[in-house]
């Protein structure tokens, strides 16, 4: 199993560090990071417990990246790459966590960067974020797929980088998830679970373990399982969905950019997209954060709520990975909660409050 490769410094951080050699980056590239990755795989005794039959679950928390989301991974790699050609600017589209990894990045290097964001629909946390790097935020009247359309456009100039999943050094970024995973649990799983918007994580993570099991460093690959949600299912239902809706606001696409790509690592790896309600999602978000102690924004929920839905598929004795893609804090308004009024400041009036 071991290629003879050696294993990255304990030292290292940051995704380009640890992961150079799989990187389109060379000695030239400037490497521009904010120490993201190497990201918690937590076991989860109680969600192992509902899955049941001795399969093992695992939370992969990628909401403790700098900006809180996955993007990070893919963005250290596109942002190094657009200074090393010396782009002026990076622009992007967003449902919002790839907007303030890219605002984040482009501001660790001192260039520009433009958001395009749907008017409206982006999580508060997420545009504080994009306001706070320092960002340019262009709000428009249209969802994510217009947005995107429009950043194609603006791509074309040649001193504006393109900074979302269709530059493939984002997707070359991700694949390191899967290589901690591997690395971490001596082996690939037997499934992979995660949520499907634009499609590029699953592309990535699929393009990752597909690459350590070439290198002698996986023996097996799993079976990913892509979770999108039931208004915004564009890949389950294969078709363009016009008006993608969701309360998981990251993944409200109705076209995604890699859709072929994602299709292929479905089919190749014997696995399958499915759909999940905003009712699973909002449970499952619930669940993990109260039962798990792991909170995810709703998006990232949609892989919780996908192993849910589809547990009693999965054979005995499984070991199974979850991403979770973006923290919970990311958009508070999601969580529902009714403050109590306030008691006078004693200890009984308190422990009357709490029922002791
Ligand atoms: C938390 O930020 O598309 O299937 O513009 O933020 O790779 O698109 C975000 C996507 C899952 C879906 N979970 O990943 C954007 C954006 C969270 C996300 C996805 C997103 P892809």
């Amino acid at each position: 199993m071991n290629s003879g490769i050696a294993a990255p410094a304990a030292s290292a951080r940051g995704v380009i560090a640890r992961w150079r050699e799989f990187l389109p980056v060379t000695a030239a590239t400037p490497v521009i990071s904010l120490g993201e990755g190497n990201t918690p795989l937590i076991p989860c005794a109680r969600l192992s417990e509902l899955v049941g039959r001795g399969c093992e679950v695992f939370v992969k928390y990628e909401g403790l990246n700098p900006t809180c989301s996955f993007k990070d991974r893919g963005m250290t790699v596109a942002v190094s790459k657009a200074v090393e050609r010396g782009i002026a600017a990076v622009v992007c589209a967003s449902t919002g966590n790839t907007s303030a990894a890219a605002a984040a990045y482009a501001a660790r290097a001192g260039i520009r960067c433009a958001v395009i964001l749907p008017a409206g629909k982006i999580a508060s946390g997420k545009l504080v974020q994009a306001y706070a790097y320092g960002a340019q935020v262009v709000a428009i009247e249209g969802n994510f797929d217009d947005a995107l359309r429009v950043v194609r456009e603006l791509g074309s100039r040649p001193d504006f980088a393109i900074v979302n999943s269709i530059n493939p050094d984002r997707i070359a970024g991700q694949k390191s998830a899967a290589f901690e995973i591997v690395e971490e649990l001596g082996d690939a799983p037997e499934f992979h679970l995660l949520p499907v918007g634009n499609a590029g994580n699953i592309t990535a993570y699929w393009a990752g373990y597909s690459e350590f099991a070439a290198a002698g460093r996986a023996t097996k690959r799993p079976a990913m399982l892509g979770f999108q949600a039931a208004g915004a299912a564009p890949i389950f239902y294969n078709r363009v969905i016009e008006q993608p809706e969701t309360i998981a606001s990251a993944i409200r696409i109705g076209n995604p950019a890699s859709w072929e790509a994602a299709t292929r690592a479905v089919q190749e790896s014997g696995g399958a997209i499915d759909i999940v309600t905003d009712e699973e999602i909002l449970e499952a978000q619930q669940w993990l954060a109260s039962r798990e102690g792991i909170f995810v924004e709703p998006a990232s929920a949609a892989s919780i709520a996908g192993l849910l839905k589809c547990a009693t598929k999965i054979p005995p004795e499984s070991r199974i990975v979850c991403t979770v893609t973006g923290h919970g804090l990311k958009d508070p308004d999601a969580v529902r909660f009714t403050s109590a009024p306030a008691v006078p400041a004693l200890e009984e009036a308190v422990r009357r409050a709490i029922g002791f």
